[in-house]
């Protein structure tokens, strides 16, 4: 079996981060690894809700994993929460990292225009930095934006953004996927760049127009999920767009939909039906 090891913050109410990771990629067949980066009460789109910061806990569990000789298919992070967490997934990444470990970057820090609360441009600035370490990179316009000193666009062509995927290019990642980019009416997707290749790709899901929080981190996870069993960089990000697509449908559907998050729990099982397919294939 597989193994992945997610980095990112328990928001304990919420759908997001490690909750949202946990199970749809324990649900994909892949044993997921936790290194909770901090316990929110809820997460930040909530008023009031606590912190507690674990950034010392990250190097005495990480040691101890070290030392009983554990190692990981890949190594995905998300919501990280402080600068100095920053350096510690760097280090993390150079001690678990062989030839085969993917590391997979969401450089979790901004939407729509902003950047989330408690994020400034340093820690734009430093999430660019960590990129150079990754294998795959998947910030979305924002980030991108934040990120590469790019002005945002809400409006945009397809030079706009290939432009901005060469800027992030640049950072260091060999494979670098934009998301949330929206070149067609009623379409959303990804844009993406192999360095390795030199190739641009692209798939385009159905675009459904609300906007609920966490959906980046699912779709995130479904690509990590496919893409450490040897899915093709294709077909797993057209997994995660068209399940991300479904799931926000569903929770349209439901008259008690949450605000805070997306009912993923009811799509679980179209997710595993589609995987199960490519991986018939393989
Ligand atoms: O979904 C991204 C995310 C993860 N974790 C926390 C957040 C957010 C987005 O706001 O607040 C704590």
């Amino acid at each position: 079996m597989k193994r992945i090891l997610t980095i990112q913050d328990i928001s304990c109410l919420g759908k997001c981060s490690i909750t949202v990771a946990l199970p749809i990629i324990s649900s994909m067949g892949v044993e997921t690894v936790i290194l909770p980066t901090a316990v929110l009460s809820t997460h930040t789109m909530f008023k009031n809700f606590t912190v507690k910061d674990l950034t010392s806990e990250l190097v005495p569990i990480t040691q101890h994993w070290k030392s009983l000789g554990e190692s990981f298919d890949a190594i995905y992070t998300g919501y990280l929460g402080s600068e100095e967490e920053i350096a510690i997934a760097e280090k993390i990444f150079d001690d678990f990292k062989t030839k085969d470990t993917l590391i997979f970057i969401d450089p979790v820090m901004a939407d729509n225009g902003k950047l989330y609360a408690g994020f400034d441009e340093k820690y734009a600035a430093l999430n660019a930095g960590l990129c150079k370490k990754a294998d795959i990179i998947v910030p979305n316009i924002t980030e991108a934006c934040f990120m590469t000193n790019t002005e945002y666009k809400t409006t945009y062509d397809e030079s706009y953004i290939k432009h901005l995927i060469d800027k992030l290019a640049a950072l260091g990642s060999k494979i670098v996927v934009l998301t949330g980019v929206s070149l067609l009416p009623g379409k959303t997707g990804v844009y993406g760049f192999d360095t390795v290749s030199g190739k641009y790709f692209t798939y385009q899901a159905d675009r459904i127009d609300a906007a609920f929080h966490g959906t980046g981190d699912i779709f995130a996870s479904v690509s990590v999920g496919a893409l450490v069993q040897g899915v093709s960089l294709h077909d797993s990000f057209k997994l995660a767009a068209d399940y991300t697509a479904i799931t926000i449908q569903e929770t349209l559907n439901d008259p008690k939909k949450p605000w805070y998050g997306v009912n993923f729990e009811s799509t679980i099982p179209e997710l595993v039906k589609s995987l199960s397919v490519l991986l018939k294939d393989l």
